[in-house]
């Protein structure tokens, strides 16, 4: 297999990932940066199938009417020589000063409606590029303080935005999906709608539900500490999973961004079997960046990796999928024993009846082990590359 990235994976990356010049809060840029244009064919060059961007990524916040037209007009014809798409868009609304205390959240009411409407300009500008998910990642809305804001007072503010924006973009004739993207912290000291469960919890509180799910990030449910793909599942279950960030990070570290599978290659492992079992066919998108030690090279390196890494455990979880041991225990830790009540299909008076009078043997229900030592084991070997 050559691993070589196809049309139909649906990889993408943001003008902002493989566009990271390597700036830090310690350390100043250490590679040039490259225009929209040069992007698209750097990722062109590496396989990708298409490319994302924060209006800022494209437009700089201060371009002229005629500025952007140009960059539009290049940036198009760039896809258009290389055929990449634009499935996604965002908005920046973290970088400018006028954001330091948050955007939709903020407590000043003029940054509230100038995030309003920085968004649902830069909605149109995705849209006019393809995009058919809109991402909200609310990096600035949060607090370092509690003093400072009522946290129930800001989902208030954050509900009130989202509905305001779904109807723009409805009043306007597209067809975009929202996206949110939780994370607990970074750039504030604490970020609302903090993991893949508040975001899920809100999303049935808007006005159009079915319009907005969520753009997990395996970065930000790791910096919680939590079990991605468990994230990643509950929203596949209740059709939320709308779009996805794929990276690496370690638990307990700064926001790392490292190039997906580089750090927890289990749970990569695990996430890529999910999506690819139960058919997710969104954008693969890759929300990472090279090391800061690398440059262009390494930057082409970063990219290729994060796709050869997907497709590789792709093919183990085909393996894993295909493995008589494998699933046999499986099947053997999924079986029923006969003689049970059946309780299951929903509630009948008949049923409670049954259950209620059914006698469990308590005891040889518990002394029942599972051979889950030997099934991970046997994950393991799959994945180390000797099964
Ligand atoms: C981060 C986030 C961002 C968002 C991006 C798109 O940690 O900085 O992951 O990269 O994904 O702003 O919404
Ligand atoms: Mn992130
Ligand atoms: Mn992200």
């Amino acid at each position: 297999m050559d691993y070589a990235p196809r049309p139909q994976d649906k990889f993408t990356f943001g003008l902002w990932t493989v566009g990271n010049v390597g700036r830090d809060p310690f350390g100043e840029p250490v590679r040039k940066p490259k225009t929209p244009v040069e992007l698209v064919h750097l990722l062109a060059e590496c396989g990708a199938w298409g490319v994302n961007f924060h209006d800022n990524d494209l437009v700089p916040i201060d371009a002229t009417s005629a500025e952007r037209t140009q960059i539009v007009r290049d940036f198009k014809n760039a896809l258009s020589t290389t055929g990449l798409v634009v499935p996604m868009a965002t908005t920046n609304l973290f970088t400018d000063p006028a954001f330091r205390d948050g955007a939709f959240t903020s407590n000043d009411a003029a940054v509230r409606a100038y995030a309003v409407q920085k968004t649902m300009r830069a909605i149109d500008l995705g849209v006019e590029c393809g995009a058919e998910v809109y991402v909200f990642w609310g990096g600035r809305e949060g607090t370092e303080s509690d003093a400072t804001k009522n946290p129930a007072e800001s989902i208030k503010r954050f509900r009130e935005a989202i509905n305001f924006l779904a109807s723009y973009s409805k009043s306007q004739g597209y067809k975009l999906r929202f996206a949110l993207e939780p994370k607990p912290n970074e750039p504030r000291g604490d970020i609302f709608l903090a993991t893949v469960g508040h975001a899920l919890a809100f999303i049935t509180t808007l006005d159009d539900p079915d319009m907005v799910g969520v753009n997990p990030e395996v970065a930000h449910e790791t910096m919680a500490g939590l079990n991605f793909l468990h994230g990643v599942a509950q929203a596949w279950e209740m059709n939320k999973l709308f779009h996805i960030d794929l990276n690496d990070q370690v638990i307990g570290r700064y926001d790392q961004d490292f190039r997906f599978g580089s750090s927890n290659i289990k749970g990569a492992f695990h996430l890529v079997k999910f999506l690819e079992d139960v058919g997710y066919n969104g954008s693969k998108h890759f929300d990472a960046h090279a090391f800061r030690t690398d440059n262009d090279e390494g930057v082409k390196a970063f990219a290729k990796g994060c796709m050869r890494t997907y497709l590789i455990l792709k093919e183990k979880a085909a393996r894993w999928n295909a493995d008589k041991n494998i699933q046999a225990l499986v099947q053997q830790v999924n079986s029923i024993a006969p003689g049970l009540p059946a309780w299951q299909g929903g509630f009948s008076p008949d049923k409670a009846k049954l259950l209620s009078n059914h006698s469990f043997d308590r005891a040889a229900i518990g002394s029942k082990g599972q051979p889950y030592e030997q099934l991970d084991q046997l994950t393991m070997e799959v994945i180390m590359g000797v099964r």
